[in-house]
């Protein structure tokens, strides 16, 4: 077979591990912010490497990859940003050498934004796809600036945007889960997912860390500077702020079991790009 169309699951060779820090895992990332094209991307990263498989499916040959990491990315009307998150994120995950995938979960229609049940619909779709170790929940305008934020799922639930530029590079508050965060599929099922209940801006991602918490779990983070993200800068009109977030989040725990994973529904329409799988769904509160 040619190297582009192997299956996901194929395995060319029962060779060792990766390694989970590899000696030419550089720390700093350049970040380059400008502006650039989807294909422009395309092109310079298939240069680099042309086992890149459509859907941004890859996997390192010179060893076994340790983990098989779905990257969830939720999405609308950010089209500026995917190509800029994209030309740094599949460098860094390749010198990590871990088998990946990049599924952007775009919502359609004009309903509020809902980012906790795209991250659902992500998750639902990927597993459906492979058996996937574990799930990155990765905001589009988040830009990694450390090879050393390792993706893979040894220190799961993790927190990885720990350092924004936007937050001068300080933890907004302890509790804080957002903007690129992680579990494994396992612990991800337990704790039935995403609320699927915010519409709007804010609070799903501490209905995340509540249900962490509640099922018993502790959150890692990245030491020193491994956890430092840029943010793209933009002028997008920011969601409406969910007012009714708070009332939700004090009943957590009560909310955990029924909103979730487990009374998601959706159709979804699928369609591999050359980087990315994407997903559209229309989401509907009465759904
Ligand atoms: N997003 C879109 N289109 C939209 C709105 C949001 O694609 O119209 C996606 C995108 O991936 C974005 C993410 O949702 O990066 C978060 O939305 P954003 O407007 O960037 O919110 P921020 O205030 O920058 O984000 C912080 C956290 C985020 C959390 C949010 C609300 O980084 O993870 O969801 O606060 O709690």
């Amino acid at each position: 077979p040619t190297a582009t169309y192997l299956p996901l699951d194929f395995t060319y060779h029962t060779g060792q591990p990766c390694p989970e820090k590899l000696p030419f895992m550089r720390g700093q990332i350049p970040v380059n912010m400008s502006e650039v094209t989807m294909e422009e991307v395309e092109k310079a990263l298939l240069h680099e490497d042309p086992r890149l498989a459509p859907g941004g499916r890859w996997r390192p040959l010179d060893c076994l990859p340790r983990w098989k990491v779905a990257i969830l990315i939720p999405f609308r009307n950010r089209h500026e940003h995917l190509p800029i998150l994209l030309r740094h994120l599949v460098p860094m995950l390749q010198r990590q050498h871990l088998q990946f995938a990049i599924y952007v979960i775009e919502q359609a229609g004009d309903q509020s934004f809902n980012r906790g049940m795209l991250f659902n619909v992500g998750f639902h779709e990927a597993m459906q796809d492979l058996a996937w170790d574990c799930m990155i929940f990765h905001d589009v305008d988040h830009i990694p600036e450390s090879n050393r934020n390792y993706y893979g799922c040894s220190d799961m639930p993790r927190h990885f945007a720990v350092k924004l530029d936007k937050y001068l590079y300080m933890l907004p508050y302890k509790e804080f889960f957002g903007g690129v965060s992680g579990l494994t599929a396992k612990q991800f099922r337990n704790i039935n997912g995403f609320p699927n209940a915010f519409w709007g801006w804010g609070g799903e991602d501490d209905d995340l860390w509540n249900r962490v918490q509640f099922a018993g779990y502790s959150v890692s983070r990245p030491r020193r500077d491994e956890g430092r993200y840029m943010s793209i800068p933009h002028h997008h009109h920011g969601e409406a702020q969910f007012l009714g977030r708070y009332a939700l989040l004090w009943h957590s725990k009560e909310r955990q079991s029924l909103d979730g994973l487990s009374n998601l529904r959706y159709s979804p329409q699928v369609s591999y790009k050359p980087l990315y799988i994407n997903i559209t769904v229309s989401l509907s509160p009465n759904m």
